[in-house]
C-alpha cells in the first residue's frame, strides 16, 4: 500500500473512533439536545402547560471529606419526539454545571429520597424507580431500560467544570420535586453493572424543589 493510501485508511479508522466516542457520551447522558429513544411516557400535554411547568432546582453540596459545588437544573421542554418527527410533547431538560470532581467521569443520579441527614450521602436511599414500580434495570438516559434516576455520568472538562445538557424523555417534572440528586466518585459503568452502575461512593447530593422564579430570570 503506497504512503497516501495509508493516510487515507488511518484517517477513516479515527474519524471512526471519533463518532464512536460520540455516541458513547450521548449514551451516557453528557449532551444530548435531542429526543431518541422509544420511551412513551410523557403525559399529553398541550405546550402552554407544558411552558407553565415550574422550574426546578437542586443546589449540591458536598458530602462530608469532599468540596463539590454546583447546581442542577429541570426545565419544563416541549420538544419534537423524535428529529425527524412532527409531533412535539412536553419533556424535562436537565442542565448541570458541577466543580469539584476530580473526573474524568462520576455516576449522576435522582435517588429516592430528599434527605441529605447522612453526612456519607447514604440517606437518599437508592435510585429513583419509575413510580409505577417497574422491574426496569439500571442503565444509561438513552437504553432501552433504565431507571427514572438514571442520569448517566458527568464529564468533568479541561477548566474543570462537569457540564450537562441533556433531555430526559422518561422522567416526569412533577414528579421528581422532594427527591434527591446524588453524584459519586465513580463513573456509572451503565447497563453491563446492575442494579446501580457500580459508581461507588457519594461525594455529594441536593434535594430537588421549586426554583424561585425571580430568581431563576435573573441568572
Ligand atoms: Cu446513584
Amino acid at each position: 500500500m503506497g504512503r497516501s493510501a495509508v493516510v487515507v485508511v488511518l484517517s477513516a479508522a479515527l474519524l471512526c473512533a471519533v463518532a464512536l466516542a460520540s455516541n458513547q457520551r450521548q449514551r451516557e447522558g453528557a449532551r444530548s439536545l435531542k429526543v431518541t429513544s422509544r420511551h412513551a411516557v410523557v403525559p399529553s400535554f398541550s405546550e402552554s402547560t407544558c411552558s407553565a411547568l415550574p422550574t426546578l432546582i437542586c443546589n449540591v453540596q458536598p458530602t462530608d471529606g469532599n468540596q463539590v459545588s454546583g447546581t442542577v437544573y429541570l426545565t419544563p421542554i416541549w420538544s419534537q419526539r423524535s428529529a425527524d418527527s412532527q409531533s412535539f410533547a412536553c419533556y424535562t431538560r436537565v442542565t448541570a454545571s458541577i466543580a469539584g470532581l476530580p473526573g474524568p467521569k462520576h455516576g449522576f443520579h435522582a435517588h429516592t429520597y430528599g434527605d441529605l441527614s447522612s453526612a456519607d450521602g447514604k440517606s437518599t436511599g437508592g435510585h429513583f424507580t419509575n413510580p409505577a414500580g417497574t422491574d426496569a434495570q439500571h442503565g444509561y438516559p438513552g437504553d432501552a431500560t433504565r431507571h427514572w434516576g438514571d442520569f448517566g455520568n458527568l464529564h468533568v472538562g479541561a477548566d474543570g467544570i462537569a457540564e450537562y445538557d441533556r433531555i430526559d424523555d422518561v422522567i416526569r417534572l412533577g414528579g421528581m420535586v422532594g427527591r434527591s440528586i446524588t453524584i459519586h466518585a465513580e463513573d456509572d459503568k451503565g447497563v453491563e453493572e446492575q442494579p446501580s452502575g457500580g459508581a461507588g461512593s457519594r461525594v455529594a447530593y441536593c434535594v430537588i424543589g421549586y426554583a424561585n422564579p425571580a430568581v431563576v430570570a435573573d441568572a
